[in-house]
């Protein structure tokens, strides 16, 4: 049987196939002589009933990834070439690319007191979340944004943005992008940028927010809508306020939360009230004190961030205690559910829920709510 074709050996295992022959074996090699491939031996792989991410579910932990940043910070130098102290976060399914998910770049970035990360632009849409410290200042477009604990911060695609730390302290965060999506598209464009960053003034607030982050108010100057948001930091107190606002209201027995004990907020570009970046979809949670969320699936992959508090995540038949600055990477349609400790348990998401509900390939189910929509059904993203 050694000489049997590749095509004969794979078909073996998969269901409704014919019955072997030398006259078989002699097609097979046929489609394999003029590189072609029947699809009766590869629907099982090609067009399974549900999704079947190669990605795994995965935890890492923030101390462990706060204490090799720290110790790259001791050997790594950050210059030109290699552009940014960044350790991504590499999924186990994913066969040690630099990838959370097929989709998703997430990676812990360190910069030493007084050091810079130098001025570049690409396709790539990038956030960044800053789970702990200050001190360091993100320049985009020539507006420097300063990154607090808490705060939301973007660097939409295209844009020059170089980082300086300002104290003297060490800063480390959690950078976000679209780097495998783009990777995959075969998209991408990158320019080095000046050799400094070109305002390195310091406000407590960017030029974007004082145009654009005041509730409900947009400047009558601006033009239309714009792919990716306006809002360069969307800042911890306002996050907050939305979270514990949400809570209240539940204690007073008025609607707004996700489901019991869950509140939930979304960033938005408020030129349309979409996602903030064409790519990526960013949402706050806070749980109650003992809330445990309903079992959710989502076509698309995403990754948590514990800010604070603990709990445990359970993604498929795998859970994990968590706590502050640690990451779960969630394949596709798998199932997630979120419970917090004694405390409440706030966390940060990202996903890249935009590509798939642009392109009507979204679905949720969400465990005692029935099935996931069919594609075409869905309603408009709210
Ligand atoms: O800070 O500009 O983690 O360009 C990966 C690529 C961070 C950044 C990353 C980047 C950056
Ligand atoms: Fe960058």
């Amino acid at each position: 049987m050694t000489t049997v074709s590749p095509v004969t050996l794979r078909a073996l295992d998969a269901p409704g196939q014919p019955t072997p022959s030398a006259d078989l074996d002699a097609l097979y090699r046929g489609f394999e002589r003029e590189l072609l491939v029947p699809l009766w031996t590869e629907i099982g792989d090609l067009m399974p009933t549900t999704p079947t991410p190669r990605a795994t579910a995965h935890r890492w932990r923030w101390s462990e990834l706060l204490r090799l940043a720290r110790r790259s910070g001791d050997l790594v130098p950050v210059g030109r070439g290699g552009e940014r102290r960044a350790i991504a976060l590499a999924n186990p399914g994913l066969g040690g690319r630099p990838f959370a998910t097929p989709t998703l770049w997430a990676a812990i970035q360190y910069l030493n007191p007084r050091e810079d990360a130098p001025v570049h632009r690409h396709t790539q849409h990038a956030f960044r979340f800053v789970v702990e410290g200050e001190g360091v200042w993100t320049v985009v477009d020539g507006d420097p944004v300063a990154m607090r604990r808490g705060d939301f911060l973007l660097t939409p695609g295209w844009r020059f943005h170089g980082h300086h730390n300002r104290s003297d302290a060490p800063m480390a965060w959690l950078d976000g992008l679209d780097i495998p999506f783009a990777h995959a598209m075969d998209a991408t464009f990158f320019e080095f940028g000046p050799d400094e960053v070109d305002d390195r003034s310091t406000p407590a607030r960017s030029r974007s927010e004082q145009l654009w982050a005041h509730p409900g108010l947009r400047p009558v100057s601006s033009p239309g809508p714009s792919v990716s948001s306006p809002i360069a930091a969307y800042r911890w107190e306002h996050t907050d306020a939305a979270l514990a606002d949400q809570l209240a209201l539940e204690s007073a027995g008025h609607p707004g939360v996700v489901e019991p004990g869950h509140a939930a907020v979304r960033f938005t570009n408020p030129t349309d009230g979409g996602d903030v970046l064409p790519t990526l979809r960013a949402e706050m949670h806070r749980l109650r004190p003992g809330a445990v969320t309903a079992a959710r699936r989502e076509v698309g992959s995403s990754v948590w961030q514990v800010f604070d508090g603990e709990g445990r995540v359970t993604v498929g038949d795998r859970a994990w205690d968590v706590t502050a600055g640690d990451l779960v990477a969630v394949p596709s349609w798998a199932a997630s559910t979120l419970a917090a400790g004694d405390r409440a348990l706030d966390l940060f998401r990202f996903s890249d829920t935009p590509i798939y509900e642009r392109l009507h390939a979204h679905r949720v189910a969400v465990a005692g709510q029935g099935q996931g929509k069919a594609p075409g059904q869905e309603g408009t993203a709210t």
